[in-house]
């Protein structure tokens, strides 16, 4: 997707934009769409107390977190979300809430103090630039082998993705999850999932005529010329709000390169969706800047949850310790198995089973660029949204969007995300040495992906007499092998848990995001993770509650 674009002037920052940029972290609770507050018993105002004791607490506010809570509070049940990252709903001193990728500024990345961008040079030129050290939107977190994105705040990677809900094609989902029932999912799981995220579709004719869609439509007219099946594929993003921008009627984002650091319009994110309907219910409380660092039995029964505090500039400034009557894991695919690895190692969950940390997969991305003819022009104008892939999964392995480069300028290149099947599976280990979690990826597994993009690329450049891009990820580089925005498994379904994300070993802890999908999902993964965890929830409140 928009991974990024040269970069602008670095931001000057003073002490009073980056406070003005801190944003309102507390008393997100009870706030429904109406700005009524609903009190009740149970669910308190502003961030979580020390010392509280509370029936649900949720680790990450991502899609699973997202949808547990929403359900869980439905069926009356008092939820507490913890949240890392930040609250995400105040303007900075520029009037916006986000940055854009061209300007990324302090809110852009994570803890970092120059940024980290997927696409990392252009024409020659590295794009990374210093930023103040922030609680920025991006994680571009470092293993030794791959750089993993993810999102960071409330509503997790819904903040910073492309905004891709794709369903798998239905016959490949025995790949996807083998353990689960087809039927169910598409028949009730895939339409909930997509009607609750408020998924929709481009229109075709204005797809064919729009400005700002002119490169996905080189890549299809690529992609058909060399036989290769063209997909338009659904959004988050609403296409009519789109519409309206490129009439000049409404503020621009999709049309003004925003993505990857956040949307300021456009975009429904989970705090338009998920979350706006689960605060509508008076029964949410979210605490964001705080961390779960530990979970463990407690001895009246429950599970003693503890959490460091943070400021904007990532110091612990406080820690909380609270007892939950159940733990929903929600952290992300490695948010949720560094948890699970790091506390099954120093005893705090000692009984854990052995599949912890294990069949973790990269949904096996790969980038590329390829260099077209003059006569090829993708146009200066081009919306961050995708909206269209090229499907080769059948035959090569491999599914490939048609991604922007919303640069502003022209540059004769398309560009894309592939999702390949590459079959390579890592686990995270604990490092008592160094105190944290390491993942043993390797950066060459990536070659089986390549391979499976090539069926698709190297056949349109034979076609078209053109090349691949060199100047993207470096110098004389073609492949962006190092990274991946869909991390996926290390809490496998069926494998660490039970088929419905019970984790092995202590009943009332579940793992409910990406962490249970055994490391491929075949498209983009946002769509399975939410159909996954409505399927879940609903078995656990039905039988567990
Ligand atoms: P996730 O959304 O990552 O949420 C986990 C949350 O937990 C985060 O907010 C964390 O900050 C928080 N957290 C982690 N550790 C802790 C802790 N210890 N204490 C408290 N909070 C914690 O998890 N997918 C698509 O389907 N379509 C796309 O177009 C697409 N584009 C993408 C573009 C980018 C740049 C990136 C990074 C990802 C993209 N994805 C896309 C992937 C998608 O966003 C990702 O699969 C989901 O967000 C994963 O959902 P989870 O619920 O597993």
């Amino acid at each position: 997707m928009a991974d990024s674009m040269p970069a602008g002037p670095s931001t000057a920052i003073s002490r009073r934009t980056l406070l003005a940029g801190t944003g309102s972290i507390v008393g997100l609770g009870l706030l429904g769409r109406t700005g009524h507050a609903r009190a009740t018993t149970t669910a308190a105002a502003g961030p979580i107390g020390n010392g509280a004791h509370v029936p649900a607490l949720i680790v990450g506010t991502g899609y699973g977190g997202s949808v547990a809570a929403l359900r869980l509070a439905q069926a009356g049940v008092p939820v507490h979300m913890i949240e890392m990252g930040m609250a995400w709903d105040t303007p900075g001193s520029d009037g916006k809430i986000f940055a854009n990728t061209r300007t990324p500024d302090y809110r852009s990345y994570w803890l970092r103090t120059r940024t980290k961008q997927p696409l990392s040079n252009f024409l020659g030129f590295p794009l990374d630039k210093n930023v103040p050290r922030y609680t920025g939107i991006l994680d571009a977190e470092d293993f030794s082998g791959i750089t993993v994105y993810q999102g960071r705040g409330v509503g997790g990677g819904s903040l910073v993705n492309g905004g891709m809900a794709v369903t798998p094609q239905r016959d490949r989902f025995g790949y996807v999850l083998p353990s689960v029932d087809a039927n169910e999912m598409y028949n009730v799981y895939y339409p909930r999932a997509n009607a609750g995220l408020g998924v929709n579709q481009i229109d075709r004719a204005w797809f064919d005529s729009t400005d700002c869609y002119q490169y996905a439509r080189v890549g299809r007219k690529h992609a058909q010329r060399s036989g290769f099946d063209f997909v338009y594929v659904p959004n988050v993003y609403d296409f009519g709000y789109m519409e309206q921008e490129a009439a000049g009627n409404v503020p621009r984002s999709a049309l003004d390169a925003e993505i990857l650091y956040g949307n300021n319009h456009g975009k429904k994110s989970l705090q338009q969706t998920y979350l706006a309907q689960a605060k509508a219910t008076g029964r949410i409380t979210i605490s964001p800047l705080h961390r779960v660092t530990s979970v463990s039995p407690a001895s009246g029964g429950g599970y003693t949850v503890v959490m460091e505090q943070l400021n904007t500039g990532g110091d612990v400034t406080g820690t909380k310790t609270v007892t939950a009557d159940r733990v929903f894991f929600a952290a992300g695919s490695v948010g949720t198995s560094k948890l699970l690895v790091k506390l099954k190692a120093t005893g705090a969950l000692p009984n854990l089973n052995n599949e912890v940390g294990k069949g973790w997969g990269d949904n096996g991305n790969v980038m590329c660029g390829r260099a077209n003819h003059m006569w090829d022009a993708t146009g200066r104008l081009q919306s961050s949204i995708p909206t269209a892939g090229i499907d080769n999964w059948d035959a090569g392995g491999a599914f490939a969007e048609v991604a922007p480069l919303p640069t502003g300028i022209e540059t004769y290149a398309s560009f894309y995300l592939s999702i390949t099947k590459n079959p390579h599976r890592a686990a995270f280990s604990w490092n008592a040495g160094a105190g944290r979690v390491d993942l043993n990826w390797q950066t060459a597994w990536k070659q089986q992906g390549i391979d499976m993009a090539k069926s698709i690329f190297d056949k349109i450049n034979r076609k078209e007499g053109t090349i691949y891009r060199t100047d993207l990820f470096g110098t004389y580089k073609i492949w962006g092998d190092h990274l991946t925005y869909h991390p996926l498994g290390g809490a496998v379904l069926n494998k660490a848990t039970d088929n419905y994300g019970r984790l092995h070993g202590y009943s009332g802890l579940y793992a409910i995001d990406g962490s249970l999908i055994p490391g491929n999902t075949s498209v983009n993964p946002f769509v399975t993770i939410t159909a996954l965890a409505e399927r879940n929830i609903e078995k656990i409140i039905t039988t567990d509650l």
